[in-house]
């Protein structure tokens, strides 16, 4: 056969085995995977020593979302997609946002306009709904999911997003009655507001507030409530960045009781506690996500939920604000008082680095782990496979070369997303992606950009 793009002698890993063997490509599809492939190729790339993985998928992403109040999110689609895909990523999955007073058709429709021909990587929409009103229910809601906007987020928390029990059931329902997927940020928004009055009242308002007025009750509290509504509408969800042991016993929990539950963990919540939120000169910001860090014991607890498989996604939640300047964490009134940083940190070109490291390099994963976790579970979870998120005859040939034996120290400055600093900066990691394939196209090539802007794609699910 002759092939556009044969990649020699790597080892293939996909959530089931590790194994020698060629790839070959066509059309942007893997069309062959054996020990030896002999055909013909226009480009034969050498692979030997090197990891073959299926590109990653970042099914939990923030790009150019509203974020209110003069601020402004450090990436758009180009700087976003470009991180992605140095990270190892050839498909992201952001959010698009129906503002409380909006609609949602109108924010389908602007956020495709920004991501128009500014794409490095393949993108699939996820939805948030902020306002369930019953046109929303009764009908742009199932419409938008006709269409393909399969999953949707909703939050328990903040102000001008969060939504009520009533309102969370409702939304539920009409997601088990078309079939969606149902995202949810759990954290009782009451009881923030309850804390953050009392920290405010007593002068505490510097960054490491955030973590005390969102302690680890207001997530499980959240956590089961959600499992616990979605039980009784029997609907199958996400619960998105668990962050502590708690939390992930109520998953636990609930699939004991039958209920079909998928879990997400990140980054922040293996290596970050809430004592880099004390940083000094107000550098705490820099930390401020929520849910946010925790401690050292709730870190081994989510690794413990990624090595026994409570955990099916590992995601980064990029949800990037540049430190500096006046729209992003150091905006006028943030720089003076917790309440007003913005939430929500960079990662989404350093999330499959951290965990090949920290998980696979430290033997708390193996690598069909590692796979699974960045890739192959969120093309499960999201619609999206076979098509990706795994290296089989008939799947997109999105891959990423890894050296496993790679040791670089992250700094921002070696990064590519729009932000001004990293939260793992200074962080020494083994294993980095160093070339990357997009349906077939190198995209990155020992580091190097050869991709173009517009080379990704939008998926339609
Ligand atoms: N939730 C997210 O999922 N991302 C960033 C901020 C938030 O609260
Ligand atoms: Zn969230
Ligand atoms: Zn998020």
């Amino acid at each position: 056969m002759q092939f556009d793009l044969l990649l020699k002698s790597g080892t293939v890993v996909t959530e089931t085995e590790s194994r020698q063997a060629d790839v070959g490509i066509k059309d942007g599809k893997i069309v062959a995977i054996d020990s030896t492939l002999d055909g013909e190729a226009t480009e034969v790339i050498d692979v030997s020593g090197r990891l073959v993985l299926p590109g990653g998928i970042d099914s939990h992403v923030h790009i150019s979302q509203p974020s209110g109040d003069g601020i402004a999110m450090a990436d758009d689609f180009e700087s976003g997609t470009r991180s992605a895909l140095f990270g190892g990523n050839t498909t992201i999955m952001p959010f698009c946002l129906q503002e409380r007073d909006g609609d949602l058709r109108s924010a389908i429709n602007w956020y495709h306009g920004l991501a128009e021909n500014q794409l490095y990587t393949d993108v699939a929409f996820h939805l948030i709904v902020a306002n369930p009103s019953p046109g929303v229910l009764g009908q742009e809601l199932p419409a938008a999911i006709k269409d393909g906007y399969t999953s949707i987020k909703v939050f328990m928390t903040y102000e001008n997003l969060r939504l009520n029990d009533a309102e969370l059931l409702a939304t539920f329902d009409v997601a088990r009655e078309h079939g969606a997927t149902m995202m949810i940020h759990c954290e009782n928004e009451d009881a923030i507001r309850f804390l953050v009055e009392r920290h405010e009242a007593n002068g505490d308002i510097r960054p490491r507030a955030h973590a005390s007025t969102r302690p680890i009750p207001v997530e499980r509290e959240a956590t089961h409530r959600a499992l616990s509504l979605a039980e009784i509408v029997d609907l199958p969800i996400v619960i998105v960045h668990v962050s502590n042991a708690a939390a992930t016993e109520e998953i636990r929990r609930a699939r004991a009781r039958g209920m079909k539950v998928t879990a997400e963990t990140c980054p922040q919540y293996l290596v970050l506690t809430e004592d880099d939120l004390d940083g000094m000169d107000w550098e705490g910001a820099k930390f401020v996500c929520s849910p946010p860090p925790r401690n050292t014991e709730e870190q081994a607890a989510c690794w413990e939920g990624l090595t026994d498989g409570t955990f099916d996604l590992f995601s980064s939640d990029h949800c990037p604000f540049r430190y500096e300047g006046t729209d992003g964490k150091m905006n006028p009134k943030g720089a003076k008082n917790f309440r007003y940083i913005p939430n929500g940190i960079p990662g989404v070109e350093t999330r499959l680095p951290i965990l090949f490291s920290e998980g696979v390099g430290k033997g708390r994963i193996n690598l069909q782990q590692f796979v699974a976790l960045t890739a192959t579970n969120h093309a499960k979870t999201y619609g999206l496979f076979p098509r990706k998120g795994t290296i089989a005859v008939g799947s997109d040939a999105d891959i990423a070369i890894w050296d496993p034996d790679l040791t670089r120290t992250v700094t921002h400055d070696g990064l590519h997303d729009g932000a001004d600093y990293s939260p793992y900066e200074g962080m020494t990691l083994t294993g980095w992606p160093t070339t990357v394939v997009l349906r077939g196209k190198v995209m990155v090539r020992d580091d190097v950009l050869e991709g173009e802007l517009g080379d990704g794609q939008y998926l339609s699910r």
